[in-house]
C-alpha cells in the first residue's frame, strides 16, 4: 500500500474522532459548535482515491470532493443520522449516510454513498433531502431534481423539480415519480410533512418559475394529495409570504421537516435578500397551527440564525441553509445547517426555548418607525426594570 494511504487515513480518523464543543457565541436561543460537523474531510479515503497501486501509482486524489453540506437529519435505532448533500470536484451532487452516537461529532460515512434508483436520463443533478419519517411507517427522502431547460438557448437553463423516494433503513432507496404542482412550472425546497392532513399526504412547496427567480412564486406553499406514489397537488396556497424589506424579500423556502410542539408545528426555515454584494441567506422560524399546519400562528421578527465569521466563506458566500433538524428524547433540538454551501454545522437549543423564541419574539412591524417605537417600548421597560432594581 502506497505510505501515503496510511498518511490521508491517519488524517481522517483524526478529524473523525475530534470532540465539539459549544462555541462562546450564545443569544439565549441557541448554541453554535466550535467544528463543523461535516466537511470535505469527512469524506472516506477510498471514497476519493484509487488504492490500485499500478493505476494509481502516486496516490493522487482521482475523485475528489468539493463540498459536504445541506444535510436531511433524524435520529434512527439511537443513532444521530444525517444524508449529507456531496458535492464531487466535477460540481454533480450525491447523498451519503453519516451516522454518530452523538449529535454534534463523530460523523462516519456509510461505506459507499447513497445508490438511488437512476429512473430519469434527463436528471443532472440532485441535492438537499429533506428526510421525513412519517406516520405511514416509511422514512421519505424528498429532494432537489435538476435537468436542463432544453428548451431555451442559454446554456445554464435548468429545471427543478422535487424527487421523491423511500426507505425504511437508509440503505435500500424505492424512486417514486416526482412531484407533480400543476400551476407550478418548477418546485425546489418541498418537504413532506409527517402526518397525514385530512387523510392525505401534506407538502410544503416553493413554487417557481424559473431555476433560480421564484418569478411569480410568492412564498412557501402547501398542497395536499392523495397517492404518493403518484404525487400530484393540484391546489398549492401559499402560507408564508415573501415580504417587502425583510429577510424573504427576494426568495424563501422550506428547511427542516416542521417539528411538533404542544404549541404548533415550528417550521425552520431560510430567507434569501439580495444585497449589492449578492444574495444573502439566513435561518428563520415561524410555527403552523397543530391541527391545520397550513396556518401560520406566530413568525418572530428577523432571523434565527445568521453567517459570522468563517461561516460566511465558501462557494457561495454569506449563505446559511438549512434541511435537517432533530428533536431528541430529552426535548433538545440540533438544528443541522451548512454555511456557504461548503459545510455543516450543528446549533444547539430544546423545544422549550425555541417554543418561547417563536411565540414571544415580537414579529417584525414592517417599517423603520414602528421597529424603533417596538425597540424603544422595551428600552423603557427595562429602564423601569432596572429603575426598580436600584432601589
Ligand atoms: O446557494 C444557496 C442555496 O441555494 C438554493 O436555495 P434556493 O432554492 O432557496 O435559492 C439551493 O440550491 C441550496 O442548495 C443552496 O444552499
Amino acid at each position: 500500500m502506497h505510505p501515503k494511504y496510511y498518511e490521508e487515513t491517519r488524517r481522517y480518523e483524526h478529524l473523525i474522532k475530534q470532540k465539539n464543543e459549544r462555541a462562546a457565541f450564545h443569544n439565549g436561543i441557541f448554541y453554535r459548535y466550535k467544528n463543523p460537523v461535516l466537511t470535505a474531510g469527512h469524506i472516506p479515503v477510498i471514497w476519493r482515491y484509487d488504492l490500485d497501486e499500478n493505476d494509481n501509482p502516486f496516490f493522487m486524489e482521482r475523485l475528489g470532493v468539493n463540498a459536504v453540506f445541506n444535510a436531511g437529519a433524524l435520529k434512527l435505532g439511537g443513532k444521530y443520522v444525517l444524508v449529507a448533500r456531496i458535492e464531487g470536484a466535477d460540481r454533480k451532487s450525491f447523498f451519503g449516510v453519516a451516522e454518530s452516537d452523538s449529535p454534534v461529532d463523530g460523523f462516519r460515512f456509510r461505506t459507499k454513498p447513497i445508490v438511488l434508483p437512476d429512473t430519469d436520463p434527463e436528471e443532472v443533478n440532485v441535492y438537499d433531502m429533506r428526510l421525513t419519517q412519517h406516520e405511514d411507517g416509511w422514512i421519505y427522502g424528498v429532494f432537489c431534481s435538476e435537468s436542463k431547460d432544453t428548451s431555451v438557448a442559454d446554456l445554464s437553463a435548468a429545471k427543478a423539480a422535487a424527487g421523491i423516494v423511500r426507505t425504511k433503513d437508509l440503505e435500500t432507496w424505492e424512486r417514486l415519480p416526482n412531484l407533480v404542482t400543476r400551476r407550478s412550472p418548477q418546485q425546489r425546497n418541498v418537504v413532506l410533512h409527517p402526518e397525514f392532513v385530512d387523510g392525505k399526504y401534506a407538502f410544503y412547496t416553493r413554487p417557481m418559475d424559473g431555476f433560480i427567480d421564484t418569478g411569480s412564486g410568492s412564498g412557501i406553499g402547501f398542497g395536499l394529495c392523495d397517492d404518493i406514489t403518484h404525487a400530484v397537488i393540484d391546489e398549492e396556497k401559499i402560507i408564508n409570504c415573501r415580504k417587502y424589506h425583510t429577510i424573504t424579500e427576494s426568495k424563501n423556502g422550506a428547511g427542516a421537516v416542521p417539528i411538533k410542539t404542544e404549541k404548533g408545528w415550528i417550521h425552520i426555515a431560510h430567507g434569501v435578500r439580495n444585497t449589492a454584494a449578492g444574495l444573502r441567506y439566513v435561518i428563520y422560524a415561524f410555527a403552523t397551527d397543530l391541527r391545520d399546519p397550513s396556518k401560520v400562528i406566530a413568525e418572530p421578527g428577523g432571523y434565527l440564525i445568521a453567517p459570522i465569521h468563517n461561516e460566511r466563506i465558501g462557494d457561495v458566500s454569506n449563505v446559511v441553509f438549512t434541511n435537517g433538524a432533530i428533536r431528541d428524547y430529552d426535548g433538545s433540538v440540533y438544528i443541522y445547517y451548512a454555511s456557504s454551501d461548503t459545510r455543516l454545522h450543528v446549533a444547539k437549543t430544546n423545544i422549550e426555548k425555541l417554543t418561547d423564541y417563536v411565540f414571544h419574539t415580537p414579529s417584525d412591524p414592517g417599517r423603520s418607525a414602528d421597529c424603533v417605537k417596538q425597540r424603544c417600548a422595551m428600552i423603557d421597560k427595562n429602564l423601569e426594570i432596572l429603575a426598580n432594581a436600584k432601589k
